[in-house]
């Protein structure tokens, strides 16, 4: 992790890496996930608590098999996100050698007129998603890594946030929730498809109705933990059939000692 990348994810509680996979790596997962549209399947209308800003008449897709149990070679995009060493960099820095996969990964598919998501995160402290800084370095809970298969641009909609908020002490007024009166300190998250962004779980974040009609919104999302620590319920076992050592690893039960690091 750079010197400025830990600036800014200290800061703003969110970094955008670019150009992390090749073109042929995004065509490569689009292909997989194209291939895999019958397990894609749409949500019943809800994230958007009826919020006037949120709402839209469609559900967001989701992957309903984890793609990395998919047969070789449609697993193989996916796998190399998992453990993509720049992205290990970053966890290593953040979350400390040693972290997990806790959930996921989960596609969030979106086309014109997808509903957002409620903002949420970051209002109280929670033990699972958290932000510190101690001891010359970051501590965070819960972090997410999310790949970009497509473009997203100014005023697309998707993942939004308000930089800096893992780090606020007051709860954020409904009317920024909703996005319905945001007093301008919500941020659609500009990404080029091939680029990653890592956000802690404890920034005030959620998603914006998908505008774009030439278009859609592909995402990806791996999130991983603290070695010691799990958000979700723990891995019964890695769905890879053939899995690498550091894949294994990163599969491991929570425990505070004894973990293989991976590089
Ligand atoms: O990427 C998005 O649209 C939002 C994701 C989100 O809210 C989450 O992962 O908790």
């Amino acid at each position: 992790m750079t010197e400025q990348e830990k600036f800014l994810f200290d800061l703003w509680g969110y970094i955008v890496i670019e150009d992390v996979l090749t073109p042929e790596e995004v065509k490569a997962a689009n292909q997989a996930t194209e291939r895999h549209s019958d397990l894609i399947a749409n949500r019943t209308p809800g994230l958007s608590h009826d919020s006037l800003a949120l709402t839209a008449e469609t559900g967001r897709g989701e992957f309903r098999q984890n793609p990395l149990s998919f047969d070789r070679p449609w697993c193989e995009p996916f796998r190399k996100m998992l453990s993509h060493p720049r992205v290990v960099g970053i966890l290593n820095e953040i979350l400390g050698e040693g972290f997990r996969l806790d959930h996921g990964p989960g596609l969030i598919q979106m086309t014109k007129g997808t509903e957002g998501h409620w903002l949420h995160g970051g209002m109280t402290f929670d033990p699972s998603q958290y932000h510190n800084f101690a001891h010359g370095r970051m501590h965070c809970g819960l972090c997410v890594a999310a790949w970009q298969l497509t473009d997203v641009q100014e005023g697309d909609g998707g993942f939004a946030c308000v930089p800096g908020s893992h780090k606020s002490n007051y709860r954020p007024p409904r009317s920024i929730l909703s996005v319905e009166d945001d007093l301008g300190c919500v941020q659609c998250i500009v990404a080029p498809a091939g680029s990653v962004v890592v956000f802690n779980e404890a920034l005030v974040h959620g998603t914006l109705p998908w505008k774009r009609s030439d278009r859609m919104r592909r995402s990806i999302l791996f999130k991983y933990s603290p070695g010691f620590l799990s958000w979700g319920s723990p891995h019964g076992q890695c769905p890879i059939a053939d899995p690498t050592p550091e894949e294994q690893a990163l599969y491991a039960p929570p425990r505070r000692t004894g973990r293989t690091t991976i590089s």
